[in-house]
């Protein structure tokens, strides 16, 4: 049963040509208030990139105004606060009743039956990969493959990091913000991930964006970064325990590699929820990260760094095409 989260307001949808959604590369929005557009009503789908009966998802690539579209519904736990006010307003259809057992399709009322919707609009077409079920493999990727083959590709192909600034510029997100240190070399931004709802903190789930530019990823670092890394694992660590009595011993605190976005990020999540990518081949342990590095100041550029990359990514692609799979 998921433990509640103070209520927020929803978020109000402004209509441009994703019907109301924001793409990855445009500005932000941070209206608070009650929904007033659906940009998903005109959805058309094109196929289902995944899903999955036990996590209650879908990942759906489709056509939003004649624009390319990602949309993930996801149905949300059902939470321990509104639990009664659930079970007294619903309505029950009887399917089967025999001795003792009876089970029931219990109808709850709207507000109570809510599904997170994630729009991308427009997405391109690794945003359709990234979401796509594929078979993976794992890469071992030494720190001169790096410089010859993951380097180039990412400096490529490699997702805008527009959203990562419009968060760091307050054009989007600005009223989600938990705590913020402005400092431009140790500084960042903590704030719920979108993958969040914030509605129980069963699942919670914040990134930790760094006001620097210049570190695209763990690859990157190097002890000169230490300074940085302890104020976020310090400083992130005080604000989660302030804004949610969350202890640092419950949560799990990484970064990816690969990551997505090519910005450095520092990944929060409660240690009883088994986030997408907190296995060992993709999620580093900031605690690790920083004793490493103080062992070590070129540890993440020297070292084989080993990760997962799905069937169809251009960079599986790279290393294969170097004779390194
Ligand atoms: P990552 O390790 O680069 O990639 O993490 P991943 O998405 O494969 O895990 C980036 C994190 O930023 C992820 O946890 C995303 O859910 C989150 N994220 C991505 N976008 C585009 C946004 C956004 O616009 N706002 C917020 N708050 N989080 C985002």
């Amino acid at each position: 049963m998921a433990a509640a989260v103070e209520e927020s307001a929803p978020k109000r949808l402004k209509s441009d040509s994703c019907g109301g959604a924001r793409g990855d590369d445009g500005d932000g929005e941070t209206n608070g208030g009650p929904a007033v557009l659906s940009p998903v009503s005109g959805f058309k789908t094109e196929r289902v990139l995944r899903d999955s009966a036990r996590e209650k998802t879908v990942f759906v690539h489709g056509k939003m105004d004649e624009q390319e579209a990602v949309i993930i519904l996801e149905k949300t736990p059902i939470r321990q606060d509104t639990l009664e006010d659930m079970l007294k307003a619903s309505t029950l259809k009887l399917e089967m009743k025999n001795d003792i057992y009876s089970t029931y399709q219990l109808q709850a009322p709207p507000h109570l039956n809510e599904i997170k919707t994630t729009v991308i609009c427009p997405a391109t077409e690794k945003h359709v990969k990234k979401y796509l079920r594929q078979e993976t493999f794992l890469i071992e990727e030494s720190g001169d493959d790096y410089s010859a083959i993951t380097l180039p590709y990412i400096n490529s192909q490699s997702f805008s990091v527009q959203w990562v600034y419009n968060i760091l510029e307050k054009k989007a997100e600005a009223d989600r913000i938990v705590f913020e240190d402005p400092d431009p070399n140790v500084g960042f931004v903590l704030l719920p991930d979108f993958k969040w709802d914030q509605k129980q903190l069963d699942d919670l789930y914040l990134i930790a964006i760094a006001h620097r530019r210049d570190i695209k990823s763990l690859r990157d670092l190097t002890s000169d970064d230490l300074p940085l890394l302890k104020n976020i694992q310090k400083k992130g660590l005080e604000a989660i325990q302030k804004r949610y009595s969350i202890p640092p011993s419950k949560l799990r605190v990484y970064l990816h590699y690969q990551p997505s976005y090519y910005h450095l990020h520092v990944h929060f999540t409660s240690l009883d929820y088994e986030a997408p990518g907190c296995g060992v081949e993709r999620a580093h342990l900031l605690s690790d990260v920083i004793q490493n590095l103080q062992a070590d100041s070129h540890y993440y550029r020297s070292r084989t760094i080993t990760f997962p990359l799905r069937a169809d990514d251009a960079l599986l692609l790279k290393f294969k095409e170097a004779g390194k799979l």
